[in-house]
């Protein structure tokens, strides 16, 4: 059986060859054609048989039917192929890829700074947690270990929800943190941006709504020193590698000790001041661990908050809050 036994396997590398090679339908048929057709050459090779010994015809036939399969196959997968690929947009280039550019407009200040804030504590390990900005007393005050008589749960200073059983709007995003610990166990590492609301009367530096960023670290063992080097990181991160800080002893009801936080660098000093107080931290109360659950004598952590409007004055020396909230594009558009 030589000649054409010898034929059939550069016959099928041949063909498998050339379904691979067409581009579209048409040309794949037309491929089928020139090795399966009636007179295509495999069907030739199928022609000749009878020409063979007869004790060699068995194995020769065998062996045809064998390839013949093998090309139906590989035709009916490139088939598949490439009427997949014929429902493909013809893109010139990869889609997913991200936008080297947006397009149009510009991130409102607000939004960059708190952006900058975000990106930093990430590298710390810190997540982003966020909650509802209608709150109740309860999450806002009570666990906070804010005693009832407080000057912040007046009416004068928060704004209620009329209508509601005491609804309220938060003056402050440690609620978040309240709501997060009850519903997951230690380590906790949080941040929280988010919009606030205070009955102050807007002048330059207050606003009845503005954003603050506050944090959250509880774990065995936390300490002030890890506040410290914690905040350390971030403000030079976001104020600029020549930024000093310090921390003032300060009272708050739902941290113990409390402190104020200062910063210097060359902007304070070219606002007439060395030291500029930008946020408020403490290791947290016992009780309010007590408050969610966490046994104050496993864990230990801190907490700290500040304003992304304050920070945003001192970083682009702005000086009237107002200006972030009027969408004033000759304002924005600096940015
Ligand atoms: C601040 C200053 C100090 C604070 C405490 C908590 C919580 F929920 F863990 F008790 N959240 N945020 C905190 C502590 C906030 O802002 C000036």
């Amino acid at each position: 059986m030589p000649g054409l036994v010898e034929e059939i396997e550069p016959l099928r590398a041949e063909a498998i060859a050339a379904f691979q090679a067409a581009s579209d339908i048409a040309a794949l048929d037309r491929a089928r054609a020139t090795y399966l057709g009636s007179n295509g050459r495999l069907t030739l090779l199928m022609k000749q048989l009878g020409s063979l010994p007869k004790e060699d015809r068995p194995a020769a036939g065998k062996l045809i039917n064998t390839v013949k399969a093998d090309l139906e196959e590989a035709l009916a997968r490139r088939k598949e192929e490439l009427s997949a690929e014929a429902f493909l947009p013809k893109l010139p280039t990869d889609f997913t890829l991200p936008g080297r550019r947006r397009a149009l407009g510009r991130l409102h200040p607000l939004t960059q700074v708190t952006e900058d804030i975000v990106r930093s504590f990430r590298k710390l390990g810190f997540a982003v947690a966020d909650g509802p900005e209608v709150e109740d007393d309860y999450h806002c005050f009570e666990a906070l270990n804010i005693p009832p008589d407080h000057p912040a749960r007046d009416t004068q200073d928060t704004f209620y929800v009329a209508g509601t059983n005491g609804l309220l709007l938060r003056t402050h995003t440690s609620p978040v943190q309240i709501r997060v610990m009850k519903r997951q166990q230690p380590p906790v590492r949080i941040i929280v941006p988010g919009r606030v609301y205070r009955r102050d009367n807007a002048d330059a530096t207050h606003n009845p709504t503005f954003h603050q960023v506050e944090g959250l670290y509880v774990d065995r063992g936390v300490t002030v020193g890890d506040l410290k080097g914690t905040v350390e990181f971030v403000f030079k991160e976001l104020m600029g590698p020549e930024t000093r800080i310090r921390f003032r002893p300060h009272y708050f009801s739902y941290t113990e000790p409390s402190f104020e936080i200062d910063f210097s660098n060359p902007l304070t000093r070219k606002m007439g001041k060395e030291w500029l107080e930008i946020a408020g931290c403490g290791m947290v109360h016992p009780q309010v661990f007590e408050n969610v659950g966490y046994d104050p004598e496993v864990w230990t952590g801190w907490a700290f908050g500040f304003g992304i409007e304050r920070i945003a004055m001192i970083r682009y020396g702005i000086t009237d809050i107002r200006l972030f909230y009027e969408n004033d594009l000759r304002f924005l558009t600096q940015f």
